[in-house]
């Protein structure tokens, strides 16, 4: 009896001894695979401390700039990537596909794109309405400057122009604007005088030269990287190359080796990326005027888009992901973090695009022929942010200015403010020109526009990172309900996009969680891919 005792005893302490070993080995491995995610986010929360921290000491505006530097080096490096990045992650993801899969993907991406943009607006909407933010008076905003008028018309036709580039090189740097030009117009008027009083028959012709000014729409351009147009153009490309067989096999290669080779340069930036998003944050609040505006209206504006856009990121598209993959959204938004991060950091879905790509292909492990088509074109016309907040932007303008919105008018600001957000991209200047568009398409002052100026820098932030948010979750989605034809292809044929070396087993934000190891099948789904 003793003996059995004292085996309890001891096998009890071994087990003991266990799991104490387990759990410092979980710690240590928690800890470097999650170093990243740890630094991201601790830099945030430095970044605030540190800009709260020396805001009383009122730099410069030289000092400022100094500040932010750090900060506009990641900026920098990660714009330099974009455009190499865009181009030969398009060209391979179409390429890979052919017409039919990409055909079906493609409809699934748009259909997901317009129903999120749509719940966003409806949201927007929703959310002004209920919580009424504006006072109807202007008494407490700061002054008001004139604000350029856009035509709709010239705007909507930029975009178009703008999706087919005359030059591929000036398109990645510029977009064409129509701008404004006047013409002095000479009208001969003739003019027949009847004379009357004397009875005379034959009326006298004079002829009259009468000069007038006409405002005329000139083509112009603006600096910026013509998106949507390289979008086309890449798009198109890879899916003729991924039709030629032999034949395009080497430019194949040569853009998937690019591809390769632009992640790798991604894998080095994003150690800097901490640092980076650091002082980007705390440049940001170090430089933000005082916020003794935000007591009223503003405030519960800013409040009132927060909370829609919360409901949009944290409720419905997690709950979307959820109802059609069954899997657990928060696990795959876990590994996405950093990606939203640096959308908080650097206030541009485009800047962020590397970012997005790394996180999803190898922390959650989502199909590579996926993220090459699907995030670039989320990047450029998926803006559900965007669109949630000029709806709502637009209505908090009218409630300012003691204008009660009809039904018509609602239909109309969410129809345009979701053409606004599929289209930025392709308007020139697009932030304030888009915002213009929604106001006049209901007869709202557009000079109001600057009411709200004063928090967009902050508001963007938060909008940028719902944006981001919203593409990845569609890539998730995707991918899930493309399951079929992504592993039939890979019985098909191997192809250039699939890697023949093995793949790494899925990430785990918490390492030994069994529950977690069947959390997402699309690592069965890519581990399929390996023998190809
Ligand atoms: C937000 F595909 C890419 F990466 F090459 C790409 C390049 C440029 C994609 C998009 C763009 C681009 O020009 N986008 C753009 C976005 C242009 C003007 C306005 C906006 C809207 O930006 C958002 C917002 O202000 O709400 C937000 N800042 O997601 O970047």
């Amino acid at each position: 009896m003793q003996r059995f005792r004292e085996g309890i005893h001891i096998r009890t302490m071994k087990a003991k001894r266990k799991v104490e070993e387990i759990s410092k080995e979980d710690v240590k491995t928690f800890l470097k695979k999650n170093a990243f995610v740890l630094f991201t986010v601790g830099a945030v929360i430095a970044g605030i401390i540190l800009g709260f921290a020396l805001r009383p000491y009122k730099m410069s505006y030289r000092e400022m700039k100094y500040f932010s530097f750090p900060g506009e080096l990641l900026m920098r490096m990660l714009q330099m990537l974009v455009l190499p990045l865009l181009i030969s992650s398009l060209i391979t993801g179409m390429a890979a596909l052919d017409s039919k899969a990409s055909g079906k993907m493609g409809m699934r991406a748009v259909i997901y794109y317009m129903t999120t943009t749509f719940i966003a607006v409806f949201i927007g909407i929703l959310v002004v309405l209920i919580i009424h933010p504006g006072k109807g008076s202007k008494d407490e905003f700061g002054k008001q400057q004139k604000i350029e008028q856009v035509s709709p018309a010239d705007a909507f036709l930029d975009l178009i122009r703008n999706m087919f580039p005359p030059n591929l090189v000036q398109a990645c740097t510029q977009q064409f604007k129509t701008k404004y030009g006047k013409r002095t117009v000479h009208v001969t008027v003739t003019v027949t005088v009847n004379d009357t009083l004397f009875n005379t028959t034959n009326g006298t012709q004079e002829v009259m030269e009468i000069s007038r000014e006409e405002v005329i729409p000139v083509p112009g351009q603006v600096n910026g990287v013509n998106a949507l147009g390289l979008v086309v153009f890449s798009m198109c490309f890879g899916l003729i190359i991924g039709n030629m067989k032999e034949q395009g096999q080497l430019l194949r290669d040569f853009f998937d080796s690019l591809n390769e080779a632009i992640m790798r340069l991604v894998a080095i930036i994003m150690w800097y990326a901490p640092i980076g998003i650091l002082f980007l944050i705390a440049g940001k609040i170090v430089e933000m005027d005082d916020l003794t505006q935000m007591g009223g209206q503003l405030g519960m504006y800013t409040i009132t888009v927060i909370i829609g856009l919360m409901i949009h990121g944290v409720l419905i598209l997690p709950t979307l992901y959820f109802v059609i993959t069954r899997q657990n959204p928060f696990i795959f938004i876990a590994g996405l973090l950093q990606a939203l991060v640096t959308a908080l950091g650097t206030s541009s879905s485009s800047a962020t695009l590397p970012v997005t790509f790394k996180c999803l292909e190898e922390n959650n492990k989502i199909d590579k022929r996926i993220t090459r088509f699907i995030l670039p074109v989320g990047a450029t016309i998926n803006m559900d942010g965007t669109a949630l907040y000029e709806a709502l932007a637009a209505i908090f303008i009218a409630q300012v200015n003691n204008m009660e919105m009809n039904f018509g008018q609602i239909i109309t600001i969410s129809i345009t403010a979701t053409a606004a957000s599929i289209g930025a991209a392709g308007i020139p200047q697009a932030g304030l020109v888009t915002m213009v568009i929604v106001l006049t398409s209901v007869g709202l002052p557009t000079d109001d526009i600057t009411l709200i100026i004063a928090v967009d820098w902050f508001l963007d932030r938060l909008r940028t990172t719902t944006n981001v948010l919203g593409d990845s979750i569609g890539a998730g989605i995707v991918e899930f309900l493309s399951r079929n034809e992504l592993s039939s292809k890979d019985v098909e044929m191997g192809n250039s996009v699939l890697e023949v070396k093995e793949r790494k087993k899925p990430y785990k934000l918490i390492s030994q969680n069994s529950d977690l190891e069947n959390n997402r099948n699309a690592a069965a789904l890519t581990d399929g891919q390996s023998g190809s």
